[in-house]
């Protein structure tokens, strides 16, 4: 059974919509939960006045029935407050380092409107809203993710997650940044990025995501297609901006020994063997180890400046300033919420892959009976 998501609209349209298909029947599905994490995806440090206009609310149309899924295919929408695409200028000199010249080039024209309204992160509010589902699927089944912000501009606000993320998500949730790390940090995070907003700049970071609760043997190592590795890191790359996925200690773990690096086996409860660390994150050989998922996901600072970048005019191809659009200073904070939900819903297509079901009941059997043939065997 393959889970699927496709997303349709843009920044300025009438709408934003969604459709979920391949989910199996009777998983919750609250319209408070998903708002909740709407409502998060807008807020945070950094993000553009078009936040305070728009009151993301998620409305469904197909495939949800008295809080739960039917099993059939979900449509849902989001409408936008402020609809002014018709009526909104053409874009003829590109902003270097958005999509408007590679999209220009990509379709041969030269007014670049119609690239950006669709490239824009609005569209992560159909994503978050679609992925929430997958989310209440996951937690239905003991698995929680969590996204929350690592850094700033290099300024370290990463703080460990509670081991129950639910309590971590709670804590997130009251940082503007939505980070765990210390009052501090976040506070000299939150100067840099008033700073950047008075010089008319842009700033990057680094989310993480964690997930718990994840039963082992998720992906596998056969294909790259079936690996889950290679799933979580398009679901990262996908997420406007996203310029690095890591795993685990990712990059870092170039520079230690391996003897340093790999994380020891030791005997377990059960028989089922335990890990002395988790230098992975959670993920070798492509499938999951059993140990909470641990990802990271570089975003690029956004691509619309204030203090506008040279460009060109594509009419004229002479040098003209770039042009500006209203922005956010940085959507970092707001990436730990798209991550959280992409990588959720990476984690319950794969749990489709493996468990199939076509009842909620039935996937929660598969994976209980999984756990206890792994007890049988190895035990
Ligand atoms: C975005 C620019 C801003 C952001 C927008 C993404 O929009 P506007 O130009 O209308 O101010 O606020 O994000 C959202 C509206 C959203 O909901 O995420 C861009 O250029 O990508």
């Amino acid at each position: 059974m393959e889970l699927l998501i496709e997303t349709a609209g843009e920044s300025h349209g009438p709408m934003l919509s969604a459709i979920v298909a391949g989910m199996p029947a009777g998983s919750p599905v609250s319209e408070a939960y998903i708002n909740a994490r709407l409502k998060a995806r807008q807020g945070g440090a950094g993000a553009s006045p078009r936040q305070r206009t728009e009151r993301d609310e998620v409305h469904f149309t197909a495939g949800v029935r008295d809080g739960r899924t039917t099993g059939n295919p979900i449509a849902l929408q989001i409408k936008n407050r402020d609809k002014t695409y018709e009526s909104l200028p053409p874009v003829h000199t590109p902003r270097p380092g958005h999509a408007d010249l590679a999209g220009a080039l990509n379709r041969g024209i030269t007014d670049a409107r119609d690239v950006l309204e669709r490239s824009s992160a609005r569209e992560t509010a159909a994503r978050v809203a679609g992925c929430a589902i997958a989310a209440e699927f996951l937690e239905a089944l003991g698995i929680h993710v969590l996204g929350h912000t690592a850094t700033i501009h290099g300024i370290e606000v990463h703080g460990d997650p509670d081991a129950d993320l639910e309590a971590a998500r709670a804590r997130r949730d009251e940082s503007e940044l939505h980070a765990l790390g210390d009052a501090d940090a976040q506070a000299e995070a939150v100067a840099r990025i008033a700073e950047a907003k008075k010089a008319g700049d842009t700033l990057g970071g680094i989310v993480e995501v964690v997930a718990t609760g994840v039963p082992a043997g998720l992906g596998g190592h056969e294909r790259p297609a079936t690996k889950l590795s290679t799933g979580l890191g398009a679901a990262l790359m996908g997420v406007q901006a996203v310029k690095g996925v890591e795993i685990g200690l990712g990059f870092g773990s170039t520079t230690v020994l391996g003897s340093e690096l790999h994380d020891v086996i030791v005997p377990g409860e059960s028989g089922v063997p335990g890990r002395g660390s988790n230098n992975a994150g959670g993920i070798e050989g492509g499938m999951s180890n059993g140990e909470p998922i641990v990802l990271r996901a570089a975003m690029k600072p956004l691509a619309t400046l204030r203090q506008a970048l040279p460009s060109v005019d594509l009419r004229t191809g002479e040098a003209a300033p770039a042009r500006v659009e209203r922005s956010d200073v940085t959507a970092v904070p707001r990436l730990a919420i798209v991550a959280e939900a992409v990588v959720a819903f990476e984690l319950a297509r794969h749990v489709r892959r493996r468990f199939g079901g076509a009842h909620l009941d039935e996937v929660r059997a598969a994976i209980e009976a999984h756990r206890a043939r792994i007890r049988d065997v190895l035990g």
